[in-house]
């Protein structure tokens, strides 16, 4: 039984006040709220097992180690990986992405190689991949969307040839909320043998991964926006890629010996986890991923889904509303006819309603589309009916002002 009323005592910020008016939250797509459990989990963490992990012999090291290592086996778990040693700790997914496109285009991309991105990518997914062409004169090849805010898989086909290294595209926009086909766009790639990787930010909040049933080569999320804390990303990667990439950075934990004549690396994953982690950000990210687990993300994607039904039935009896992407998912962008987003949205703050207006750092998308950004709400597990008719209410007066 999903009951968010219930779901909803579990985090402190929901009952604060904005400008004297309930907080009404729909900007997840940026960043989610933390249930108590996690921010427990940190303080808890601090408080009682503190110290650096892999490194020192004594109890509250061990501790530590084995907390961040039984984060690491229940992110493999959550994604369906065949092993930890798949699984990487990275700071986010645009730093995931980085460490892919520098140590993938490192080990296997040379001159004239090309790598496939789509034009609804978030800009963490193209300009790691415009530095790689700078250092080695990569070629990046674009796939197309069409009218109604779909990846046009024929145009993917036909880039797909013998110089493509990599297809790496979002596995949900950010922006249009458009749930890309990846397991079909995997088997076509892989049918002209060549590995993909997917950016998961805006998926794995709201849709069960298997990423051995995707068959995808690499997949990347961000644990702020599924409910855990910043700081923490993952970068899943099948072993036999991750084996044959160089380090990202250098440092302690990715050594194996140091010497002045030549230095090895570490066994995977360590071999790219140089410095000292956020181990406590991780031992809270594991509570966040068991938080979602418990309710379901079945459950939790049939609660937002109906909200979001709820939001584009009303959207579409306001007069000049511009809805761009025809999907049902968690992610709704707009725009009011003649008015720029930034202002629709300055008006909904003053009235309790958290949304992000602008280009939502994906600049091609906004260019494709023809506009400077939109209006966008984004939906979590503790939104309820009313936040969206209280948002409905504001924007009906916020329209009749503008
Ligand atoms: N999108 C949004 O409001 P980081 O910042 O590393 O946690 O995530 C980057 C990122 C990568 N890919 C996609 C599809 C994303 O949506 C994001 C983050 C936020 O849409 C902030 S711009």
């Amino acid at each position: 039984m999903f009951d968010v009323t219930e779901i909803r005592t579990d985090f402190p910020i929901l009952t604060r006040q904005v400008y004297g008016r309930p907080l009404v939250y729909l900007d997840n797509a940026a960043t989610t709220q933390k249930p108590l459990a996690v921010i427990k989990a940190i303080t808890d963490a601090y408080s009682t097992i503190n110290a650096n992990v892999h490194r020192g012999v004594h109890r509250l090291s061990q501790e530590a180690t084995n907390l961040h290592e039984a984060a690491r086996e229940t992110v493999r778990h959550f994604l369906g990986a065949n092993s930890t040693a798949e699984i990487l700790f990275t700071r986010g997914t645009t730093e995931s992405l980085n460490l892919l496109a520098t140590s993938f285009g490192e080990a296997f991309c040379h001159e004239g190689d090309e790598i496939i991105v789509s034009e609804m990518e978030h800009h963490s997914n193209i300009v790691p991949w415009q530095l790689l062409q700078q250092r080695r004169g990569i070629v990046l090849r674009v796939i197309p969307i069409t009218d109604d805010g779909r990846l046009d898989i024929e145009a993917f086909k036909r880039l797909l040839n013998e110089r493509t290294r990599l297809v790496s595209v979002t596995h949900v926009s950010n922006v249009l909320g458009t749930v890309n086909p990846v397991k079909e766009i995997v088997r076509i790639a892989h049918d002209h043998v060549v590995p993909v990787a997917l950016d998961g930010a805006q998926a794995v909040p709201h849709i069960p991964i298997n990423v051995q049933e995707l068959d995808c080569d690499f997949y990347a999320f961000s644990a702020h926006k599924v409910y855990g804390p910043t700081g923490v990303g993952v970068l899943y990667g099948k072993e036999r890629w991750l084996e044959q990439m160089p380090p990202y950075q250098g440092g302690g934990e990715m050594i194996g010996h140091v010497r002045f004549s030549g230095t090895t690396w570490n066994e995977l994953p360590y071999k790219f986890e140089a410095g000292t982690p956020d181990y406590i950000g991780t031992i809270a990210t594991a509570r966040a991923l068991d938080y979602v687990e418990d309710l379901g993300l079945s459950a939790i994607a049939s609660h937002e889904h109906a909200l979001a039904r709820r939001a584009l039935d009303g959207l579409r009896a306001i007069p000049r509303i511009h809805i761009y992407g025809g999907e049902l998912s968690s992610v709704i962008s707009f725009n009011l006819d003649g008015v720029h987003p930034a202002d629709v949205g300055t008006l909904l703050d003053h009235l309790g309603i958290a949304v992000r207006t602008g280009h939502h750092c994906a600049q091609p998308l906004m260019e494709r589309l023809g506009i400077p950004g939109t209006v966008r709400i984004s939906f979590a597990l503790y939104n309820t009916e009313d936040d969206v008719d209280a948002f409905l209410a504001a924007l009906q007066r916020v329209a009749t002002m503008l």
